[in-house]
């Protein structure tokens, strides 16, 4: 069997105001759009990801917080409808979702033998979280690919974000060699938002972009800042910040989803692509890609 592999790494972030936007069937709400240079950047990496022949997502949604270890979906079919907590007049969404469990066991299990909390979660009745939702949605709308979906163990709140940034570098390593001694090829995302202040208040419509804005200059400063350090390749850069990243600018980074991303490719030197950037009610969120697959054997 040949050797399975990370065909690409992005960081998709997941408002629900980017479905609202769209307006697809499975989504309740209806707009008049809005949000577009984060749309339009979600369709620049649907363009780039066209001809890359790929398994399985690889998904981790900081909006499946899990308080003891690392969750992951071990149900093969999940049909039900999920609902934004804040939101619900945004995203209320009619999903139909294939869990690729073979390889949620994989990688839980490696994680295990690594000596992580980890555990597969059996419940047929489970709720899938927005997050996850969202970032599939955007980047492959089609909903025609299985999905690993794993959980984020909340150890930044338990300890502190040196330990989250450890065990995610852990789950990183666990996934990506279970990932190759799968045989399959995978398409990671991390689905959070970078700095993570916003607005208390909604504006109606809730797509008038006349109000749309960064919520602060020094949050602003921060998004640009990690935005270069992807652009030019310097991950071990943006895991050594990310203490500082997390606390300054409330970054969603802390649910662990970025620095699993970049472990679990190794670190990479090789610069990301910019898709988009834009602000929604106030957060600043960046659509990247890593080109593993442009990479080689390293
Ligand atoms: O989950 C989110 C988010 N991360 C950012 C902005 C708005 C809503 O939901
Ligand atoms: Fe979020």
């Amino acid at each position: 069997m040949a050797k399975g592999s990370i065909v690409a790494g992005c960081l998709a972030p997941h408002p629900p105001h980017l479905v609202y936007a769209e307006n697809p069937d499975q989504n309740e709400p209806v707009s008049e759009g809005g949000w577009e240079q984060l749309r339009w950047g979600y369709e620049r990496l649907r363009e780039s990801l066209k001809d890359v022949d790929y398994d399985v997502i690889v998904i981790l949604s900081p909006h499946w917080q899990t308080y003891v270890g690392t969750h992951f979906i071990g149900v093969e079919k999940c049909i039900s409808k999920s609902v934004d907590p804040v939101f619900p007049n945004l995203f209320r969404f009619n999903y139909d979702l294939t869990i690729d469990v073979e390889l949620a066991r994989a990688i839980h299990d490696q994680a295990k033998s690594e000596g992580m909390s980890v555990k597969m979660m059996e419940n047929p009745d489970f709720r899938v979280d927005y997050g996850t939702i969202v970032s599939c949605h955007m980047v492959r709308p089609e909903w025609d690919k299985p999905i690993v979906s794993i959980s984020s163990n909340r150890s930044l709140s338990y300890y502190s974000v040196e330990v989250m940034q450890e065990m995610m570098k852990e789950l990183g390593r666990s996934t990506v060699k279970a990932i190759e001694e799968s045989g399959k090829k995978c398409l990671l995302l991390a689905s959070n938002s970078l700095s993570h202040r916003h607005f208390v208040t909604e504006t109606n419509p809730p797509e008038d972009m006349s109000k749309e804005h960064i919520t602060s200059h020094a949050m602003h400063l921060w998004d640009m800042r990690m935005i270069e350090l992807m652009r030019q390749g310097k991950s071990q850069q943006i895991i050594d910040e990310m203490p500082e990243f997390c606390e300054h600018a409330i970054a969603e980074a802390d649910g662990g989803a970025l620095t699993w991303l970049l472990s679990a490719m190794n670190v990479p030197t090789h610069p990301a692509t910019l898709h988009g950037y834009g602000t929604i009610i106030g957060t600043g969120n960046a659509i990247m890609e890593w080109p593993c697959h442009e990479w080689g054997d390293e």
